[in-house]
């Protein structure tokens, strides 16, 4: 009988706050955007993906649907690994296209939100009648270096959504090294990242109407309360982002509406704040197509295929160790 539960190994998720301790008490201040996704960010999250100004999730979509047949024919059968799974609704085009072939379907989806990995993957369990799911909660670093070889032929890391905009440029030399660590050779490395474009498509993106985003940025005070017994008075701080065109990224920040000071106890952390000072909670980071490509090979992951839509907003790049 095909064991098919969800396996889900919670991994300690952070540094016991040591990285909020370090973003807090150095200028300008920072927080890592893994913060932003516990159980009420990451349904924000879902919330932003279907807005109107957000074009990535649909782009990405269309790109998918497009080419997941071809994806999975190049690939043969392989076991997915999703890195920043959240919903994983994309990746149900990818099982549906595997699934066509007649292939095994094997899922380790990993996030660092725990409620959103359980109730995704015990939908997918139900959808799915032949699926395995091994679902790791934890952070991607922590996560990679508890895979375990793959149970299939093969394996594809799916890293999709542009989330390695994410991550600032000085992370990614250990964060690839961690992938090709995780892979051998001829396996796969699907990479989705958002494009360079004109600022009056991107700022809206990250500063819709309806404050969403907003509301998203605003929740990982409310998260750092719950999970360091912070005051951080929400009402105080208000949203700011904008596309930086010289480093080609969105810049996400929390800016102080006066001089505060706040205190996470559990961290025995006290921050003081002068009025309009920022925390920079995230940058979003956006892609030129040769650039990355000539990255991902300096890596060690060669692009076989490269898929776009039809204004280039968006690329979808199939990699090979
Ligand atoms: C997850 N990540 C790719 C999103 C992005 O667009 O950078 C996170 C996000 N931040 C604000 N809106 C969405």
């Amino acid at each position: 009988q095909i064991e098919r539960l969800i396996e889900a190994t919670r991994i300690v998720a952070s540094s016991a706050g040591s990285d909020v301790i370090k973003g807090l008490t150095q200028t300008p201040k920072s927080l890592p955007p893994w913060y932003f996704y516990d159980d009420r960010g990451s349904e924000l999250f879902e919330q932003i993906c279907e807005l109107p100004e957000y074009y990535l999730t649909r782009t990405e979509t269309s790109i998918l649907q497009q080419y997941a047949g071809e994806i999975a024919k190049i690939t043969g059968a392989c076991e997915l690994v999703e890195l920043g799974s959240g919903s994983s609704t994309k990746t149900r085009i990818l099982l549906n296209a595997y699934q066509q072939l007649g292939y095994p379907l094997r899922y380790l989806p990993i996030d660092v939100s725990a409620g959103i990995l359980e109730s995704s993957a015990r939908q997918l369990l139900a959808d799915y009648p032949s699926l395995q799911v091994h679902a790791l909660a934890g952070t991607y670093e922590l996560a990679l270096a508890q895979l375990l070889p793959t149970q299939l032929s093969s394996r594809m890391i799916c890293f999709i959504g542009s989330t390695l905009g994410n991550l600032q440029p000085q992370q990614c030399d250990v964060f690839f090294s961690q992938i090709t660590n995780a892979l051998q050779v001829g396996e796969y490395f699907l990479l989705g990242i958002d494009l360079q474009k004109p600022k009056h498509i991107l700022s809206p993106a990250y500063n819709d109407r309806q404050g969403v985003t907003a509301a998203f940025n605003i929740n990982m005070l409310d998260h750092l309360n719950r999970r360091f017994e912070g005051n951080f008075d929400t009402t105080q701080f208000e949203h700011w982002a904008f596309y930086n065109q010289t480093e080609h990224q969105i810049e996400m920040h929390l800016r102080s509406l006066r001089s505060q000071t706040v205190q996470l106890k559990s961290l025995n952390l006290t921050v003081n704040f002068a009025a309009s000072e920022t925390i920079l909670t995230e940058v979003s980071r956006k892609f030129d197509l040769n650039t990355i490509q000539q990255q991902l090979t300096a890596w060690g992951l060669i692009p076989r295929h490269v898929w776009t839509d039809a204004n280039q907003w968006f690329g979808l790049l199939l990699c090979q160790l």
